[in-house]
């Protein structure tokens, strides 16, 4: 499949990439207003489908935008999309916006929420050698929003706080930035959960630091308990950090990426540590598994 030729769902119609569109009038664009998911297909499965269109509903229940789809019928759109585009292994990219309105920001406005999918054969984030040698990462003077503001528990289209944080991460020339909570305790990365380990024991951040509640960071939780690893919710000081025998990133985009270094101190040996490499094996297991997702093909094999 040649990318050009790849096809993009909009309101119940399959339009090709470059006449996929919608209005200026979309309060999704003029204003962030919408939510969305970031999904991946492996071998012909979707992973954790099911998961992320229940975060899609809530999110969009958390802002009172109303999915003029059921789960059913939006599972089956992002299903239909990728048999469209002859997908199996993909990254799928599904947004649902407020919808046209007029220039105020008042979303009754809005008559019609639109429902986008977006599905592309791959998303590599990162250069797959960083995955045994680790990103390195600044930590971001951009805090995360709280959770009583527009925090990440909210998968809303309003990233610029990720996006101010990259930033920072690009003009300081490392791969990624992590973020703070209001109180000055680590919170994520700009679009990823994050984990430390220290003598044995694994730490994450609380939900109420206003990060996103991954589902990827939830997999890696089951794993981690099977691998018979305590997982610890706690806040986690910056000096922690610096100070983990290692530590690791998680997101459906990033999957689980070691971290090398944060503001130029080493972490652990500086590539992937033992323990994120026993809990990266397993998850190149379970992303593989079928009765972790959703069969995109009658016959998947
Ligand atoms: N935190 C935030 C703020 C996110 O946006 C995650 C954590 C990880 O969640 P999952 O459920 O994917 O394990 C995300 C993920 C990207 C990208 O390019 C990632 C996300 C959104 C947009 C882009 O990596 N979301």
């Amino acid at each position: 499949m040649l990318d050009h030729d790849l096809l993009v769902y909009i309101d119940g119609k399959y339009y090709p990439k470059n006449e996929a569109k919608i209005s200026v009038f979309d309060h999704g664009f003029l204003y962030g207003d919408g939510v969305f998911e970031g999904i991946r297909a492996y071998n012909g499965v979707v992973f954790k489908l099911k998961e992320h269109i229940d975060r899609l509903y809530e999110s969009a229940h958390a802002i009172m935008l109303n999915i003029p789809m059921t789960k059913e019928e939006m599972i089956n759109a992002v299903l239909e999309t990728l048999r469209r585009n002859n997908l199996r292994d993909a990254y799928i990219r599904l947004v649902v916006t407020r919808g046209v309105g007029d220039l105020g920001l008042d979303p009754r406005k809005c008559s019609k929420p639109s429902v986008i999918i977006i599905t592309v054969p791959m998303l590599r984030l990162y250069d797959e050698k960083k995955r045994k040698e680790g990103i390195s990462t600044i930590i971001s003077w951009v805090r995360r929003d709280p959770v009583d503001a527009t925090s990440h528990e909210i998968k809303s289209l309003n990233y610029l706080n990720s996006i101010l944080a990259k930033i920072e991460a690009n003009n300081a020339g490392a791969d990624e930035a992590i973020i703070l909570d209001k109180n000055g305790f680590v919170c994520e990365a700009t679009g990823e959960n994050i984990f430390i380990v220290k003598d044995g024991k694994i730490y994450t951040p609380p939900r109420s630091s206003g990060a996103l509640p991954g589902i990827t960071a939830s997999v890696v939780k089951k794993i981690a308990a099977k691998l018979g690893y305590e997982v610890i919710e706690k806040n986690i000081t910056i000096t922690e950090l610096f100070c983990a025998d290692e530590a690791f990133l998680t997101g459906t985009g990033a999957e689980i990426m070691p971290i090398s270094e944060i503001n130029k101190r080493k972490i652990g040996t500086g590539g992937m540590g033992e323990i994120t490499r026993r809990i990266w094996e397993e998850f190149t297991k379970i992303v593989q598994d079928p009765r972790e997702g959703v069969p995109i093909y009658q016959q998947s094999s």
